[in-house]
């Protein structure tokens, strides 16, 4: 690992104190059957039913059939392909001028044949996350029915498992992913002895050769078709019993209890400077050789412990829950009848998923199913959308109190700007400073744009992937790492100083510009995908230019170009309003001639969520415009969107209708084709409906609960530290009418705050605010605005009059 990519000792050291701070109250855990548990009748029978489990790098989806058993097996890293350093196209600024001509004389239609003719890549973009295997497993079982069968993910402990009853023995078996100690782990037993016995496979479905290595493991290795070569180990541990094996299985029998352990390693390290390669083979066999020399009970444990450092931290109480009913028919239920409960237990299950996902020291962050993927060639390549799709997987990192599992994606970002500055050479010219991010990246540090329109040519990647780097620290308040991400920053703002145009009325907006994946029609009835000025790219560009100009101050940095970032971002084109009263998408007030009103996409609202451009009580005039354009949108979409949509109803204050988009997202179905509108839901075991299933609606599910019960967005100038960023804390800013009574604890705001909240009848009764790193804020309620000025460490606790 290069220096550049090292976690700075400090943050972890702010970041373990905070932790501290919220996690010393554990009850938030209940029992193994108690309402933060996923339970079922039946076995998994298809993959979308199977339950996940992961130690942020190696996840399985366990199934829980009793006698033909499947772990299905996956390591954050297993990529097809490799880097491509040749993937932006070859003199494409030289296009530049007459792409940015056409626009401007209103030829928007030559204009988009001229991006797809000259402003794409032409490279082929085929690298593809993969399934690492199969752990298969063949049970000799004794004869008679299953009875009495119970299948389980345990939130509360991050276990899953099943119990069930054969010829009159009752089986148990239960699953893990340790991050402590690298494994994945299933424990099989019986209540009677000897009654544990299979055949076990461990493979997968392409270029892998698996061995037996005496006297109890399999060992597969192989290559994911390009760059990256793997090496999985499986080790039983039996008790009683005889284990054999031969080629690519092995067989035990009459043991009395079996303890399976499995490893994986890769080649693949996350620096772009060493080819991304760099990772170590025998990882797998040395994490093995610890795992197997502790006792089952000693790594459940160590990985239970370890879990509910994260986990523990918030706890959501929305109303009594019925935990007597499976989760599916619970599920089932929802968008008839909204159960508050169930939506909180959805909550949770997002934590646990990028807890599951996303380690502090995992190579490669959660991409779009997270680390769950089944065979050589998932949706959309499995990859890192950043239009939207993985920037809103780490929406909730900070909110939701789990910062840590934010440092993968934040590594990931730096790691972008070598690849991005080549990309911005290409396209803006060879003098062009500073690097740029088109709508998506890969393990490979791909940057370029795509081949085909409306997707492929966006230049918003990188400022809205800033946008990150500095939320860490408006979050966390650690200097020392925003010194260490400040040039990354700097690097992207510094590329739309040189490439912002002027508008013909003078103001700065960007060209090409495209609004992602949508098109527009002008009055005269002209179709494109490509203005000047689209609303997105200048809400992104507003944001990246303020987020860095207050990191340089933060930091007494580049007054010079600190005051340049400023006054561009003065120049911007406004956020412009329609005919409609909407927020305009586009460089003209087309959005009403759209043949597709509907459009998943809503990213002329960036500067309402996840922006701070528009706020509720700052820019009513705006608020009220983006309201009108989420009326014209409409209460329908992908899961995503609708993911999206709680969050935007969120920050308009308005909790009853963030309630009906959640209805709407948590709508029971099985669709797995790809569906582009209207069928977002939730699968039987909560994975996020695009369809098919994509996790970023898990995650922005999460946020857009934070999001109604505190928000932080909203920032204010400090006389008395001026160059500082301050926020006001919106204390239950959008509680719908259903979440009358409840309590959260352990949410975080911005600022560096800790906040546990109770409210009654829909009124807040006590709010606990406890100051990380000794910021002054505003905490507002119900029309009231209270300055806190706080040292480290200090708590306070208000009423609902925000008195102490
Ligand atoms: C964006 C979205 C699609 C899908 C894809 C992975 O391109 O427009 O709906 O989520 O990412």
């Amino acid at each position: 690992m290069s220096r550049h990519y090292r976690i700075p000792f400090l943050l972890l050291a702010v970041i373990a104190l905070g932790s501290r701070a919220g996690a010393v109250e554990t009850e938030g855990s209940g029992p193994a059957d108690g309402p933060l548990t996923l339970w079922y009748t039946k076995p998994a029978a298809k993959w979308m039913e199977a339950l996940p489990v992961g130690n942020g790098r190696l996840g399985a989806m366990v199934f829980g059939q009793p006698q033909k058993d499947r772990l299905q097996l996956n390591d954050v890293t297993v990529w097809s392909g490799g880097p491509q350093p040749d993937a932006d196209r070859k003199d494409a600024y030289k296009n530049l001028p007459e792409i940015r001509r056409a626009i401007r004389e209103g030829k928007y239609d030559l204009a988009e044949r001229l991006c797809a003719k000259g402003f794409n890549s032409d490279a082929p973009y085929n690298a593809s996350y993969q399934t690492l295997g199969d752990l298969a497993f063949d049970f000799a079982l004794p004869a008679g029915e299953v009875r009495d069968y119970r299948r389980q993910l345990d939130l509360a402990r991050a276990v899953a498992g099943v119990t069930f009853s054969a010829g009159g023995v009752r089986f148990t078996r239960e699953v893990f992913a340790s991050a402590p100690d690298g494994v994945l782990v299933e424990r099989l037993a019986a209540d009677r002895k000897g009654a544990i016995g299979f055949s076990m496979k461990l493979s997968r479905v392409e270029r892998a050769k698996t061995r037996f290595e005496a006297p109890d493991t399999l060992v597969m290795a192989g290559d994911a078709g390009g760059a990256l070569r793997y090496e999985a180990r499986a080790r039983v541990v039996a008790e009683g019993g005889t284990v054999t094996g031969d080629g690519d299985r092995l067989t035990v029998k009459d043991a009395d209890a079996v303890t399976v352990l499995l490893t994986a390693a890769t080649t693949y390290a996350l620096d772009p400077d060493k080819k991304y390669e760099g990772g170590d083979l025998s990882v797998a066999r040395t994490r093995m050789d610890a795992a197997a020399a502790k006792s089952y009970d000693a790594l459940k444990a160590a990985h239970v412990a370890d879990y509910r450092r994260y986990f523990d931290r918030v706890r959501l109480d929305l109303g009594p829950a019925d935990a007597s009913r499976p989760t599916d028919e619970r599920l089932k239920a929802y968008h008839d009848r909204p159960d508050p409960s169930f939506a909180a237990l959805f909550y949770q299950f997002g934590r646990y998923l990028l807890i599951s996902s996303s380690r502090p020291d995992d190579p490669l962050p959660a991409n779009l199913q997270g680390i769950w993927a089944d065979g050589v060639k998932p949706p959309w390549n499995c990859d890192y959308h950043t239009n939207i799709n993985v920037q809103m997987n780490y929406w909730a990192a900070e909110p939701a109190n789990l910062s840590e599992t934010h440092l993968p994606m934040l590594r990931l970002i730096q790691g972008l700007a070598g690849p991005g500055a080549r990309t911005a050479k290409a396209y803006f010219g060879p003098d062009t400073p500073g690097w740029v991010l088109s709508y998506t990246t890969n393990a490979w540090g791909w940057t370029s744009p795509g081949k085909g329109m409306p997707w492929g040519v966006w230049f918003g990647g990188s400022g809205w992937m800033c946008q990150h780097l500095f939320e860490h620290y408006a979050f966390t308040r650690d200097k020392d790492y925003l010194r260490s991400v400040y040039p990354t920053m700097k690097g992207a703002a510094a590329f739309w100083l040189a490439n912002l145009v002027e508008g013909a009325d003078g103001k700065l907006i960007t060209s090409p510009s495209t609004s992602p994946e949508n098109s527009f029609i002008t009055d005269s009835g002209m179709k494109s995908t490509v203005c000047e000025g689209a609303t997105m790219d200048k809400s992104i560009v507003w944001d990246l230019l303020t987020n860095t100009a207050q990191a340089a101050a933060v930091l007494g940095v580049d007054e010079d170009f600190r005051k340049k970032v400023e006054a561009a971002r003065d120049r911007i084109r406004p956020i412009q309003v329609g005919k409609a009263g909407q927020v305009e998408e586009w460089g003209g007030d087309w959005d009403l001639n759209s043949k597709d009103p509907h459009h998943r996409h809503v990213s002329h609202l960036f500067g309402l969520h996840p922006g701070h451009e528009i706020s509720a009580l700052g820019t009513p005039d705006l608020a009220a415009a983006a309201r009108k354009t989420l009326e014209l949108r409409g209460d329908d979409g992908t899961g995503w969107s609708l993911a999206w949509k709680v969050n935007f109803w969120a920050r308009l204050h308005d909790g009853d209708h963030a309630c009906r988009l959640m209805a709407n997202q948590l709508r029971f179905t099985e669709q797995e084709k790809t569906i582009m509108a209207g069928a977002g839901g939730t699968y039987a075991n909560l994975f996020d409906a695009h369809p098919p299933f994509q996790i970023d609606g898990n995650f922005g599910f999460v946020s857009g609960v934070d999001e109604m019960l505190l928000q932080s967005q909203e920032r204010y100038v400090d006389p008395a530290a001026p160059g500082e960023d301050r926020y006001y804390v919106d204390v239950l800013p959008a509680l719908p009418h259903a979440w009358a009574d409840g309590s959260a604890k352990g949410l975080r705001a911005r600022g560096g705050f800790e906040v546990d909240l109770s409210w009654r009848g829909g009124r807040l009764q006590a709010a606990a605010i406890r100051s990380v790193a000794g910021t002054a804020c505003q905490v507002r309620y119900a029309g009231k605005t209270l300055p806190l000025s706080m040292k480290p460490g200090e708590s306070v606790t208000l009423d609902g009059t925000l008195s102490r």
